[in-house]
């Protein structure tokens, strides 16, 4: 039978002789960076995997297929076509109906433990919203995580979400969070929040080695590493607190809700902020790819052992 998914030449060759591999969400792409950076941003981060060595597994569902890499026309797609959102509950009406959709990190997470892929490198997570208690908003990356076989290198979660109510909702889930040479969890654009994390790790060795200790012990969940940007490349952190609460603002005086949530905030606090939050949220993605890079090469020398 056919698979309901393709996975590229260069990714099948690299999955079946142990080499690394790392995954690429594409709602950052589509959803989450202004054109025409969003471009080239794209390219810039394949083309830090291919420096390393790593194999990049750029994913989205083109025309209903969900895709385990991209080709460069795949990459022109995301980065240029109007396509929707898609959340690991899309996937089978978008391969339905045969519909093209830009993944979040639940769906690219969900589609690469599919293809056997272990390492995934996005810039932030999704997690639980402030004001949740009553709009019920937590995003489907922290379940997906919670049943998903696959390591994520992320810079924290965005300081838009209530930081605290998602770290507690990961432990809930059993979803492991170490920090990346930090016991503080990083708020995205900035280095550090408010909570403190239980475990630290030094290199990508050790986090292979959580990885292969998982496979032995855990339920399946995902793993959770904290990179934090540093200290010297953050945003300037009164700018961040005033432009966050005018977004905030912003969002409610909308009406937005739902999906759209994260994309409103992220567009306007690029605007407001005369795009110094884009520069960040770039440096921060490259940080974390370049780590995801060690990590599934650190993977692939333990698991090919
Ligand atoms: N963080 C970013 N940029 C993004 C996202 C997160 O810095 O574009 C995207 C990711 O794809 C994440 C999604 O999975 O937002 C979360 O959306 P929601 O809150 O609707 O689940
Ligand atoms: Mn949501």
């Amino acid at each position: 039978m056919s698979q309901p998914f393709h996975v590229s030449e260069p990714v099948a060759a690299a999955l079946n002789e142990g080499r690394p591999v790392v995954a690429l969400e594409s709602t950052i792409i589509s959803h989450g960076l202004p054109r025409p950076r969003n471009f080239e941003a794209a390219q810039e981060f394949e083309q830090l995997l291919l420096d390393r060595g790593v194999t990049p597994a750029t994913i989205a569902v083109l025309d209903g297929v969900p895709q385990v890499g991209l080709d460069a026309e795949g990459v022109r797609r995301i980065a240029d076509e109007e396509m929707a959102k898609a959340s690991v509950r899309d996937l089978p009406i978008l391969a339905a109906a045969g519909a093209s959709g830009a993944t979040t990190v639940a769906a690219t997470a969900h589609i690469a433990a599919l293809a056997g892929v272990r390492v995934f490198a996005t810039g932030g997570l999704g997690g639980v919203h402030r004001g949740a208690s009553d709009t019920f908003d937590e995003s489907a990356d922290l379940t997906t995580l919670a049943v998903t076989p696959i390591t994520v290198v992320s810079a924290g979660v965005k300081s838009v979400l209530d930081i605290a109510a998602t770290l507690e909702r990961l432990e809930t889930l059993s979803v492991p969070v170490v920090g990346f040479g930090t016991r503080v969890f990083p708020s995205f654009w900035l280095t550090e929040s408010d909570f403190d994390l239980d475990w630290s790790v030094e290199s990508a060795d050790e986090v292979a080695r959580i990885m292969k200790s998982q496979d032995e012990l855990g339920h399946g969940q995902g793993i959770i590493v904290a990179n934090p940007i540093p200290r010297e490349q953050q945003w300037d952190p009164a700018e961040h607190d005033r432009v966050l609460a005018r977004a905030f603002t912003a969002a409610t005086e909308a009406g937005v809700h739902g999906k759209a949530v994260t994309p409103f905030l992220l567009s306007y606090i690029v605007e407001a902020s005369d795009g110094r939050s884009l520069e960040v949220n770039l440096d921060l993605a490259r940080n974390n790819v370049k780590l995801a890079a060690e990590i599934a090469t650190a993977w692939s020398s333990l698991s090919t052992r």
